[in-house]
């Protein structure tokens, strides 16, 4: 009797937590603070003697959402080592948040809400100080001025232009507040590939709206601009950068953006790169293109990031192609130049080697690109938790100033003392209501903006941090959330590119697979086999003396590490290394079957997302539940249309039978292969 008592009792207490879960839709991403109660907020007083529209807004969240002691916010001009970071001390009664700038006081606000969000105690004494790694840390948005999104996943941009300058959506506002409770505080607002438009007359009065919008939560506005934005609008005849006619231009046109926007960040550039146009039209190099800029925007402090992404279709491996370019120009760029660099050297694969440029050039200003959004892990279907994607390279050893010279350091001022040092992110953030698409998603836009605040910081820590603000505390949920968060990212390099395979994707949208695809007459560099190589002799890229030798491009010990099949990381193998079929890898296995079994066990961690997510379903509202839940069944069913479609294909070259233990394709080759999504490229 007492038994069934407890029974009842339990499926109650069940049935009252399901019932009470409140239907969410995503929309408040990991700022689900509670409102504090007129009791509570009568206990405590939030002090606050800045009239800075900044200090006044971390007064106001503290108020609506603090239910601790209280707080005093205080703005010291001798704490100039704080930069905008902040500190706290205090006791269980009081605590004074100190900042040097404004801004700061509202990254220590954010701080205090995140803490009570986790139900975190503040210890008592407390003196903590965080001073961030980077100076910039920026969101790359895609954005097209049509309001489509480049390799966006999540519905159509954020930014009507149509309404500028007239009508500001609500949204602007929240997205600023987003990104000021992770520490984002630099926005570029339009794709790489730029549309000259943007520096418009008519354009600027627009840019000039959201600028204002987000500045009180610190937040600078950078533009995208198309190099040959003086010849396009201007009317000159030609963008040529060492022509003073054009010169004098774009310093006219930065009078023009600085009289309208006084903080503004300064200019995003892709040149000579996937046929935009750059200083390479007129015979000039990327550091006359640059400067020329640079130039322009150093009377108003304003900065130049200038993309290294750069290749064209000729017989130099692609992978070598970016440094062959800029490491001659190393200490030719002006000081508010920063080469923004992609974390590999062909381009946000699932799994690259960090690019050899961030350990060669020395003597000028870098920053690392990440892709936040998913072109190459599964748009916004897959659930692929990036931190350890960022922390692989971030904490990448480059030896270019001995062991421990990480791309990290490399980056953030410790050996090269940049004006600004910087870390960019290319955005995952659309109009769905959820803001990324997939409820996870919003997760790499958290954990990009938590690296750049901090990269030291783990993947685990990031990721318990997220789960408990955007779902719940409950450890029941906590743990199996995080353990799958934490093995998504390996769980998608063993379904789609394992053992350092790369770009075996379907032509333009690189959603599935398509490692047979050839298209007659198209670029070699974008086609899958002239990455995989696949033969009877085997597969792999050798880029070792024997083949392209991109190795050189990596310092010792590396490049020796690298060179050898024995000693180069076995998930780097194919990068390197163009092997037989009968290969033997570390633990005894041929190439073939370690292949087959990476994509074995790559399909069963997508099934295995699936079983832990439907063992809880108590704990989330039905809708995020169900959304997450729909999706990681796409996801499981991608994985085996990856496995099938690249194993059925290489086995035609290996002739090696699929190992008994590793589940068998249930599609044929053919049926395969005729597969087209007609994806469209932009959205
Ligand atoms: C913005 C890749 C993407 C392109 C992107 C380019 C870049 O090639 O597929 O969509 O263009 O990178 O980073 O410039």
């Amino acid at each position: 009797m007492r038994f069934y008592k407890i029974q009842l009792l339990m499926l109650l207490i069940a049935l009252i937590s399901t019932v009470s879960l409140q239907a969410e839709d995503g929309s408040q991403l990991w700022l689900r603070y509670d409102r504090v109660s007129k009791e509570v907020a009568a206990r405590r007083t939030i002090s606050n003697q800045s009239n800075h529209v900044s200090a006044q807004l971390a007064a106001q969240e503290l108020a609506d959402y603090w239910s601790g002691q209280h707080v005093e916010l205080v703005l010291d001009n001798q704490k100039r080592d704080l930069k905008d970071g902040f500190q706290i001390n205090g006791n269980h009664e009081k605590l004074h948040v100190i900042a040097y700038q404004p801004v700061g006081l509202l990254y220590g606000a954010y701080h205090l809400l995140q803490k009570q969000q986790m139900g975190k105690k503040i210890s008592d004494p407390i003196a903590i100080a965080e001073v961030p790694t980077f100076d910039l840390r920026v969101l790359n948005h895609w954005d097209n001025l049509d309001r489509t999104v480049e390799r966006g996943y999540a519905g159509h941009s954020l930014w009507l232009w149509e309404d500028l300058p007239s009508k500001i959506s609500p949204r602007y506002e929240h997205y600023a507040r987003a990104n000021a409770s992770i520490g984002i505080n630099t926005v570029v607002l339009n794709n790489v590939n730029a549309s000259p438009q943007i520096l418009t007359a008519a354009y600027l009065e627009k840019v000039k709206v959201l600028a204002d919008v987000f500045r009180p939560y610190g937040i600078q506005v950078y533009l995208s601009a198309n190099f040959s934005s003086p010849a396009i609008i201007g009317g000159l005849s030609d963008s040529d950068p060492l022509r003073k006619e054009v010169q004098d231009w774009w310093s006219l046109k930065a009078k023009e953006i600085y009289a309208l926007i006084p903080d503004f960040g300064g200019f995003l550039v892709k040149a000579n790169s996937e046929g935009q146009p750059g200083p390479q039209d007129y015979g000039r190099t990327h550091a006359d293109g640059a400067n020329m800029l640079a130039d322009a925007l150093k009377p108003f402090g304003g900065i130049i990031m200038w993309r290294a992404f750069v290749y064209n279709p000729t017989i130099e491996d692609r992978a070598k192609q970016a440094y062959s370019e800029f490491v001659p120009l190393d200490g030719k760029f002006r000081d508010n130049v920063i080469v923004q660099t992609k974390n590999g050297a062909i381009d946000f694969q699932p799994r690259e080697p960090f690019h050899p440029l961030f350990g060669a050039m020395k003597k000028s200003n870098q920053m690392v690109e990440f892709q936040i959004t998913q072109e190459y892990l599964g748009f916004s279907n897959h659930l692929v938790y990036l931190a350890p994607l960022f922390k692989e390279t971030l904490d990448a050893d480059t030896y270019a100033h001995g062991a421990g010279s990480t791309v990290a350091k490399m980056t953030d001022g410790t050996y090269h003392a940049q004006a600004k040092s910087a870390i960019a992110g290319v955005a995952n953030i659309g109009e769905d209501t959820n803001w990324t698409g997939h409820h996870f998603a919003q997760a790499n836009w958290y954990a990009f903006g938590r690296l750049a605040w901090n990269h030291t910081l783990s993947s685990s820590a990031i990721a318990d941090e997220w789960i408990r603000a955007t779902f719940n505390n409950e450890e029941d949920f906590v743990t199996p959330v995080k353990e799958m968060m934490l093995t998504s990212r390996e769980a998608a390099v063993n379904y789609m590119m394992p053992l350092g395979l790369h770009h075996i994707f379907a032509f333009d949208h690189h959603y599935g697979p398509e490692p047979w695809g050839d298209i007659a007459g198209a670029r070699p560099d974008w086609m899958p086999w002239y990455y995989h190589n696949a033969s009877s002799d085997g597969l792999g890229f050798d880029r070792t003396k024997t083949g392209s030798n991109a190795v050189a491009q990596y310092n010792q010990p590396l490049r020796d590490i690298y060179s050898d099949a024995a000693t180069c990381p076995e998930t780097l193998l194919l990068w390197f290394h163009h092997l037989p079929w009968s290969y033997s890898m570390r633990n005894g296995n041929s190439l073939w079957d370690e292949l087959c079994y990476h994509y074995d066990a790559g399909v069963q961690e997508a099934r295995d997302f699936q079983k832990q997510w439907n063992g809880l379903e108590g704990y989330v509202d039905k809708e995020r539940f169900s959304d997450v839940q729909q999706r990681l069944a796409i996801q499981a069913h991608d994985a085996v249309w990856w496995k099938d479609a690249v194993l059925l294909y290489f086995q035609t070259f290996s002739n090696q039978p699929i190992p008994s233990g590793v589940a068998q394709p249930i599609h044929r080759l053919e049926e395969l292969k005729k597969i087209k999504l007609h994806l469209n490229h932009h959205n």
